[in-house]
């Protein structure tokens, strides 16, 4: 079945819509960021960059590290951003562009988010590399999809016999890294996460400015909430969504946040960019001396 011009948007060099970018313009490996600005950040460090792309919060830099051939994407903020991104990285990879057909054999992207976030436990101090084995995510994006066979409903059932949880909001879900890949990306100097991604920065994350949020103590619900023996480590506003539709389209997954804020006793990192520096370092390393 021939997917439609207004379903496949391509444009006129034949880029996908929103990332502009061709089939042959990304690497199997792709690491994830949020800010544009942070690209290069990544990049900087590759023995050579073969491509530079943007467009809107899109930037793309592909080139190798250590002889491997890698991509860094911005996501921009929020999971409405993933889903364009996720679906639209897939897209290049497994869509037929002159066909506009999925294609017989699908490639599995290895998708790596490098982030930053607010940790909500007292024990887990600002610049700790925090590598989420699981999401809870209080966006719905998921729902929009046939997903409930990727979903851990054991997990969302207890949250929501726990918390006083409005579904007016969302109903959470939660969703798993890929084993393998965090595996590769893990070392003890790491926290194992379970990451809860919000749809805003201010309300959503407990934070009053000038507008009252509906429930003021949310931060203490998620930190307190416990399964088995899990707890939510940090909140960032990506991970939920890459996990949930990295497994529905066959791609593996894993997220890397560096905390820079500690909500629980309200500190910063002291110096964030050199936090964030030692997590693109951490990781491009880990990649390379495991021959992702
Ligand atoms: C909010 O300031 C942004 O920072 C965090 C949040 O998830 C959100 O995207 O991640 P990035 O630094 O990767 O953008």
């Amino acid at each position: 079945m021939s997917l439609k011009a207004s379903e496949l948007i391509l444009n006129p060099d034949g880029s996908v819509y929103h990332l502009n970018l061709r089939p042959e313009d990304i690497a199997q490996t792709v690491i994830l960021v949020g800010d544009p600005d942070r690209v290069p950040k990544v990049s900087r460090y590759f023995d050579h960059i073969e491509l530079k792309k943007s467009k809107r919060e899109f930037s793309t830099h592909t080139g190798t590290f250590k002889g491997r051939r890698l991509s860094v994407v911005s996501t921009g903020i929020g999971t409405d951003n993933i889903d364009i991104v996720l679906n639209e990285l897939d897209a290049l990879v497994n869509i037929d562009f002159e066909g506009r057909a999925v294609r017989k054999s699908l490639t599995i992207l290895n998708l790596i988010r490098l982030g930053t976030s607010g940790a909500i436990q007292a024990d887990i101090p600002a610049d700790t590399l925090v590598l989420s084995d699981l999401a809870i995510g209080f966006d719905g994006l998921l729902h929009f999809y046939e997903s409930e066979a990727v979903q851990r409903a054991d997990i969302q059932y207890a949250f929501l016999q726990y918390a006083d949880w409005s579904v007016l909001k969302a109903v959470p879900y939660v969703v798993q890294a890929d084993p393998e890949l965090n595996e590769l990306l893990y070392s003890e100097n790491m926290v194992r996460g379970f990451t809860a991604t919000h749809p805003g920065f201010y309300g959503p994350q407990g934070r009053s400015l000038r507008l009252m949020a509906t429930d003021a103590d949310s931060n203490q619900t998620l930190a307190s909430f416990r399964f088995k023996n899990l707890r939510i480590t940090n909140m960032e506003m990506e991970t939920a969504a890459i996990f949930g539709l990295a497994r529905l389209l066959g791609h593996k997954a894993a997220s890397v946040n560096c905390i820079l804020a500690n909500r629980s006793d309200g500190t910063f990192s002291p110096d964030p960019s050199a936090a964030v520096d030692h997590m693109i370092r951490y990781t491009l390393e880990r990649l390379a001396a495991q021959g992702t």
